[in-house]
C-alpha cells in the first residue's frame, strides 16, 4: 500500500479509465512533440545531430511505450484533447524555432519539459498499474538525459545567451501552470497529488538553472515566475 492512499486503486473503473483516456493523450502527444522537437533542434545545431536525433529516437519509442500502457488498460487515448493541452507550449517552441532562437528551443524542451515530465512520471510510478509502473521507470530514466543535454549546451553559451533564456522562461512558466491546473482532477483520479509535483518540477528546474549558470535568487524568481497559490 502507498503512502496516503486509503484505498487500492481500481484501474478498470470507468471513472479512471476515463481520466486516464486523457493524461495517456497528454503523455503520448508530449512524447510524439518531444520527438518533433528534438528533430528540428538537429536542424538548428548541425554539430550536434547525431546526439539529437538518438534522442528524438528515444521520444518515439516513449510514445510507443505509453501506448501500450493505454492498451492494457482497455482505455482510447484522447488525442484531441491532447493537442488543445499543447497548443501554446507547442507554438512557443515552433515560433522561436522558426527565428532560430536555439536557447529558447532548448530551455523550453530540454528543460522545462523534461522536467515536468520527470516530475510528473515520477508522481505516477507509485500510483501506477504494474505494468505501467515498469514502461514509466525505464522511460524517466532516458529522460534525465534530454535535460543534461540542454544543461551542457545552455551552460557553455550562458553568457551569450542569458537574457534570452529568461525571456522564454517568462513566456513559458504562465503556461506550464495553466496546463498542470487543466489536468488537475485527472491527476487526482490517477491518485496522484498535485503539490507533490509542483514541489518536485521546481526544485528540479531550480537546480537546472543553477546548473546552467543563474545565481539562487535569479533560481527562485524563475521557477515561480506566473505560479499563483
Ligand atoms: C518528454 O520526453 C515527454 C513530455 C511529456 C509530458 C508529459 C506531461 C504529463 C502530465 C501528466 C502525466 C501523468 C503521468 C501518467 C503516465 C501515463
Ligand atoms: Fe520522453
Ligand atoms: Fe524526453
Amino acid at each position: 500500500m502507498v503512502q496516503g492512499q486509503i484505498n487500492a486503486i481500481d484501474f478498470f473503473s470507468d471513472p479512471y479509465r476515463d481520466a486516464y483516456s486523457r493524461v495517456n493523450g497528454i503523455v503520448l502527444e508530449g512524447e510524439q512533440q518531444a520527438y518533433e522537437n528534438f528533430v528540428r533542434l538537429a536542424e538548428l545545431l548541425p554539430e550536434h545531430k547525431a546526439e539529437l536525433s538518438h534522442l528524438a529516437e528515444m521520444e518515439a519509442r516513449h510514445r510507443k511505450s505509453f501506448e501500450a500502457c493505454g492498451r492494457n488498460l482497455k482505455v482510447t487515448p484522447d488525442l484531441d484533447f491532447a493537442q488543445r493541452f499543447f497548443a501554446d507550449l507547442h507554438g512557443i517552441f515552433q515560433h522561436a524555432a522558426d527565428a532560430g532562437q536555439t536557447a529558447t528551443c532548448l530551455l523550453v524542451q530540454a528543460l522545462v519539459i523534461e522536467c515536468f515530465a520527470i516530475a510528473a512520471y515520477n508522481s505516477y510510478i507509485p500510483v501506477a498499474d504494474k505494468f505501467a509502473r515498469k514502461i514509466t521507470e525505464s522511460v524517466v530514466k532516458d529522460e534525465y538525459s534530454h535535460l543534461n543535454f540542454g544543461e551542457i549546451w545552455l551552460a557553455r553559451f550562458f553568457e551569450q545567451v542569458k537574457e534570452e533564456v529568461e525571456a522564454a522562461n517568462r513566456q513559458v512558466m504562465p503556461v506550464i501552470w495553466r496546463m498542470l491546473n487543466w489536468v488537475e482532477s485527472d491527476m487526482k483520479a490517477l491518485g496522484m497529488v498535485k503539490a507533490t509535483l509542483i514541489e518536485d518540477f521546481i526544485s528540479r528546474y531550480g537546480e537546472a538553472l543553477g546548473h546552467i549558470g543563474f545565481t539562487t535568487r535569479d533560481i527562485l524568481r524563475m521557477s515561480v515566475y506566473g505560479l499563483r497559490a
